[in-house]
């Protein structure tokens, strides 16, 4: 057994990230170093599915995105066989996962007897491809369930108490009003499920070969758990779907073990029968684990196919504004985020249609537009945007009198568009604006004490720069953009270690004293600027922003959802 805070010589940790667009996978040795990565692209992987991005977009229901359940399983599959040359499976003792956060599974009736006794000489394709209600998963770019978020609201009293109660108000893509719409518009689905899994915990359940829990952490993404006392709430569970309670299973907190390894990828992938299965969770949360955030004050934005803000909170006080989850590495503490559904596929169509599709001449734009841009406002909506929840549609405005302004007297013109390297400054300083903007309002830090980047456009330098002046604090990066399957391979190490102990131990316990001889240290990519200068920029900056929130709530009140 081994001591307070160490790992077994020669033990592995294997960390998966079940996301949109690709399964991916980070291992991390005993001394939490990476020693291997993988990858599976759907689109390009996995073109039999014909996804683009990984999704579905329904043309006959506007804002309907899903994805192929079955898919995953391949993607699983196919992953573990590109690992096998690269690691010896054997050697790992735990692993564990992060899901899309939202995206829900639907067991059919007599499917965990399916699961129960998978068969190691056939693929998991072929053995669970007829387990599911539906053959389609809704994911968390949906925005088509409007109508059941107000129900649901309307039921518990209203927004805000939905949100003292669960964490979050109504959000169209969390998993409750996803139910809700299948119970709705599908009841022979809903009817002949026995089981209703999260992204992550389908793929724990797929490695334990039995029905993994929800976690707490994820659990926060459904509109359906009681953020305080971390169990289903009753009352918005009958406000959701009959039956419900029976469907989701019990909670589990994300540091517990799942159970052990399924036979099944012992016989096929040699795997060690008393590797556990360490509970997944979700995305965000992961990465705020991997980027190991334990400092009130701390802000990390993640910069993937959707844009995240968040950071760490002793207390749980839901807003109207953006999500509290439970930290997943800290039973008591909570995090609270932003969501943008805009990231990275609105930023590479301004590539696409401005920059020569190329990063470079996008990056060079960046650098020889200055600051603030003259004023100009863009806001980029290629999909339906959560936050805020506006359609589909591009807006462009220009601040008049920007240089001579001290007080908050700015004008604002509509313009048709702007020239392309300005439009390229535009959806980055937009972007930002937005964050901080939102940020502050959801009492997140004024300024940061410093924002750590993830996500793969966290390794543009012209990007961080921007983001540095704009929120005015130094931006720090981690040596591996992609925090969310770390952040799960760390998981898998504390969750061994609490299992190992009998009890919780502090994930600190594991790097302490000792991080940045890990692959898990952050470096200093951008300081603050504490020139009078940068003052001044950073000034015009809280300015210009102001003015985006006023066009923003404006434009929510002529076309945002509600
Ligand atoms: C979070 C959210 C997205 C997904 C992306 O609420 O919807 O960040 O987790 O995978």
């Amino acid at each position: 057994m081994a001591g307070r805070g160490s790992l077994p010589e020669g033990s592995l940790f294997l960390g998966l990230d079940s996301s949109t667009q690709s399964l991916k996978a980070t291992v991390l040795n005993n001394e939490l170093t990476i020693v291997a990565s993988e990858i599976v692209n759907f689109d390009s992987e996995l073109p039999h599915y014909k996804t683009e991005g990984g999704v579905y977009r329904d043309p006959a229901d506007d804002g309907h995105i899903f994805s192929p359940t079955i898919m995953w399983v391949e993607a699983l599959e196919l992953l573990l066989e590109k690992l096998k040359p690269k690691i010896n499976f054997g050697k790992v003792v735990a692993v564990s996962g992060s899901g899309q956060q939202h995206g829900s599974v639907y067991w059919k009736k007599g499917s965990h007897a399916v699961l129960s006794s998978l068969d190691a000489s056939k693929s998991l394709l072929s053995q669970l491809k007829d387990a599911f209600s539906t053959m389609n998963s809704p994911i968390w770019m949906d925005s088509s369930t409007t109508k059941q978020c107000r129900e649901i609201e309307n039921a518990v009293g209203g927004a805000l108490e939905l949100a003292k109660l669960t964490g979050s108000r109504a959000y169209e893509r969390f998993t409750g009003p996803q139910i809700r719409k299948i119970y709705q518009t599908e009841p022979d689905v809903y009817e002949d499920t026995e089981r209703i899994s999260l992204v992550s915990s389908f793929m724990a359940s797929i490695l334990v070969g039995s029905y993994a829990s929800i976690d707490e952490t994820d659990g926060a993404g459904m509109n359906l758990m009681d953020i305080n006392q971390r169990t289903w709430s009753k009352s918005v569970l009958e406000a959701t779907a009959p039956g419900l309670g029976t469907k989701l299973g019990k909670l589990a907190p994300a540091y517990s073990t799942a159970g052990r390894i399924t036979p099944y990828f012992v016989e096929r992938f040699q795997f060690d029968k008393n590797c556990l299965v360490i509970q997944w969770s979700v995305d965000n949360p992961n990465s705020l684990a991997g980027l190991t955030l334990n400092t009130p004050g701390d802000l990390a934005i993640s910069l993937g196919t959707s844009d995240t803000v968040f950071g760490i909170t002793a207390e749980a006080k839901p807003s109207l504004e953006g999500h509290v989850f439970p930290n997943p590495v800290e039973p008591d503490g909570y995090m609270v985020m932003l969501c943008y559904k805009n990231g990275s596929l609105t930023r590479e169509d301004v590539r696409n249609r401005c920059a020569d599709k190329s990063w470079d001449v996008f990056n060079n734009y960046l650098e020889k537009t200055p600051p603030l841009n003259g004023g100009k406002l863009g806001f980029y909506y290629k999909d339906h945007e959560i936050l805020p929840p506006l359609p589909v549609g591009f807006h462009r405005y220009t601040a008049e009198n920007l240089n001579d302004v001290t007080s908050d007297t700015l004008l604002e013109r509509e313009v048709e568009e702007f020239h392309p390297p300005s439009e390229v400054r535009a959806i980055i300083e937009g972007q930002m604006l937005s964050m901080r903007g939102h940020a502050e309002r959801f009492g997140m830090p004024n300024p940061p004490k410093r924002i750590i980047a993830t996500g793969g456009a966290s390794s543009n330098k012209s990007i961080l720069k921007s983001i540095a002046q704009i929120f005015g604090c130094p931006v720090f990066t981690v040596q591996r953009p992609d925090s969310a399957s770390l952040g799960a391979a760390l998981r898998a190490a504390h969750g061994w270690l609490c299992n190992a102990q009998g009890s919780f131990v502090p994930i600190s316990c594991l790097y302490k004293g000792n991080l940045e001889k890990t692959s898990l240290g952050s470096k200093l990519a951008v300081p603050a600027g504490n020139k009078e200068e940068d003052r001044e920029l950073l000034q015009k900056y809280t300015v210009l922003m102001r003015k985006r929130m006023e066009i923003e709530r404006r434009l929510v009140e002529k076309i945002g959802r509600s």
